[in-house]
């Protein structure tokens, strides 16, 4: 084999780079991709016991991205509105527990972020299939603000909204990839975002869908 052909063929190591959003917001680029196997093993894994649903927002609609939880409390919504809750609605029972390989990566993301004392205890689990979307919000259901959110995008590419404090702010777009973690918070956490809708392709680790991870302290630390 020639170096060349060699070079093409090899699997290429992640190459991490650190694009900051906004102060206390910073997306490294890659810093999941060396555990990307691993992480959507976990997901198998949580998936086998808490299956992705299609929960209802306050006002009625049935949301686009399926979603599920592992840690000691999962995010719902439904009719009475969103909250973070000790047992899966759907099953009656606790969320699966967090894989290590979640836990651990979670907690080196947001110290590379700054963030060095990070504990989730929440991981909200989001498949998007092409069209699906989640339109520009705030994640305020948490009990402590002080704590960072990092999130960990695998598969299909999703154009990200970052925007302000307030929802009219202009918005900037990320496209995030594969392998790719967001981490915020401090003067930044309650800054609005969003997911315009997946476009159609496939990805050789998920097939036609985007998964993201985000990982938060949502009960007392
Ligand atoms: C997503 N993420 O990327 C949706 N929230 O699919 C979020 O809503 C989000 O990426 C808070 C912090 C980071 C995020
Ligand atoms: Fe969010």
């Amino acid at each position: 084999m020639t170096p060349d052909l060699f070079s093409t063929l090899a699997p290429q190591p992640a190459r991490v780079t650190l694009v900051p959003l906004a102060p206390g917001a910073v997306l490294l680029r890659q810093r999941a991709l060396a555990q990307a196997e691993a992480l959507l093993a976990g997901v198998a894994e949580v998936t086998a016991v808490a299956p992705f649903r299609w929960m209802s927002t306050p006002n009625g609609y049935r949301m686009s991205v399926a979603m599920t939880n592992c840690g000691a409390l999962g995010w719902v919504s439904d009719a009475t509105g969103y909250r973070y809750a000790p047992l899966d609605p759907a099953r009656d029972a606790p969320w699966p527990a967090m894989p290590a390989a979640f836990l651990e990566l979670a907690r080196q993301a947001a110290a590379d972020a700054g963030f060095p004392a990070f504990e989730p205890d929440a991981c909200l689990v989001n498949r998007y299939a092409p069209g699906a979307r989640l339109s520009l919000h705030q994640d305020r259901n948490e009990h402590d603000f002080s704590q960072p959110i990092v999130s960990v995008s695998l598969g299909l590419p999703a154009a990200f909204q970052f925007g302000g404090l307030r929802r009219g702010d202009p918005v900037t777009r990320y496209l995030l990839e594969h392998g790719d973690v967001v981490v915020w918070g401090g003067p930044a956490r309650l800054r609005y975002h969003g997911v315009l809708a997946l476009k159609d392709g496939e990805h050789a680790a998920t097939g036609a869908c985007r998964i993201n991870l985000t990982f938060r302290r949502a009960g007392r630390v």
